[in-house]
């Protein structure tokens, strides 16, 4: 039987069969590995599994399909061990707001740098616009829309409090896999209450701040959209942020940036000082925003193993 898995609680895998004759809750069955990684959950919510079941005995995961893609995090800080997040994502969801918290353009970029990594298509939902009643932070809102989808990324503009804007969010979720993200505090548990019927998520949980650098055993779970799709919600864990980057990498997640590199003097500019640069010439220009710019170095600054390094 295959079916697609719903809920993940380390214990039981919630399967919810292809066939439509019901949901099961499953064991699994010896240790998977997952490509040389050690993994803490060898299958996530989102995986297409095999399940059999003998007469009278609880059904077990037999086998997991192939992913399309994958999203996964460290077990905590300083371990080895990986969680698969969420798997077979049509999406990824930033939920980010100017203010009450201010999300900063370095965490938007390296969410969505992230996203670009896992081959995961992203967006970004601009939560709590009833706050921004001066003109000013209005036009910081218009910029960052204008600059986000300049690049290809759909934005949302909305409040889960007034309502605005979440038939937007709803066209853009529905009919898809997509995966919720975003700081404590940004309302993605208020809008899964607005978008999922009988979803009753807690709201204004800020519990899980003090399990940073723990282990943590919640897992994600898959809440279904009225007219089809579905959420995926993780509570408790911070999907994106800890990929390592590999520095001649951080330029083909940066797709305004990878796309005009094509016309740098050297192929193995890294876009931060060589001379015939498309680069810092379209920076210069206007043409690649400051803040994206910003983000993309301070991505490639955070490898240690390498150091600044001219080229030639
Ligand atoms: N003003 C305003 N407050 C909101 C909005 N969305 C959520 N909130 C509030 O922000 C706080 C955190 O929301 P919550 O959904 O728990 O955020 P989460 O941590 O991302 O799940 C709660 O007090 C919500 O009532 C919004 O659009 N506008
Ligand atoms: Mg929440
Ligand atoms: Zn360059």
């Amino acid at each position: 039987m295959k079916g697609l898995v719903i809920k993940n609680t380390g214990s039981w895998v919630t399967v919810r069969l292809e066939d439509g004759s019901g949901i099961l809750n499953c064991k699994m069955r010896g240790v998977l590995r997952l490509k040389g990684l050690r993994c803490t959950n060898p299958v996530a919510v989102g995986d297409i599994v095999q399940v059999e079941q003998r007469a009278d005995d609880t059904p077990v995961v037999a086998s997991v399909e192939p992913r399309r893609n994958y999203i996964i995090r460290r077990s905590s800080n300083l371990s080895k061990e990986f969680q698969i997040i969420a798997a077979n994502l049509d999406q990824a969801v930033l939920v980010a707001t100017l203010i009450n918290p201010v999300t900063s353009t370095t965490f938007i970029d390296r969410f969505l740098a992230t996203a670009e990594a896992y081959q995961v298509p992203a967006m970004l939902a601009f939560n709590k616009v009833d706050l921004l009643t001066t003109g000013e932070s209005r036009r910081q809102l218009d910029e960052w829309k204008t600059m986000y989808e300049k690049i290809g990324y759909p934005v949302v503009v909305m409040s889960a409090q007034t309502g605005e804007g979440t038939d937007d969010l709803l066209r853009q979720l529905t009919g898809k896999m997509s995966l919720l993200s975003g700081n404590s505090g940004v309302g993605k548990s208020s809008i899964i209450n607005l978008l999922v019927p009988d979803a009753h998520v807690r709201v204004g949980d800020v519990s899980q701040t003090h399990h940073k650098g723990m282990h943590t055993t919640t897992f994600s779970e898959l809440l279904d959209l009225p007219n089809g799709g579905a959420i995926i919600d993780t509570p408790g864990v911070k999907a994106f942020g800890t990929i390592d980057f590999e520095r001649a990498q951080v330029a083909h997640y940066f797709p305004e940036i990878f796309r005009i590199s094509d016309d740098c003097r050297f192929n193995n500019c890294t876009h931060t000082h060589e001379p015939g640069c498309a680069v810092l010439s379209a920076v210069e220009r206007g043409e690649i925003a400051p803040s994206r710019f910003s983000s993309y170095l301070s991505i490639l600054d955070e490898d240690p193993n390498n150091k600044y390094r001219k080229p030639f």
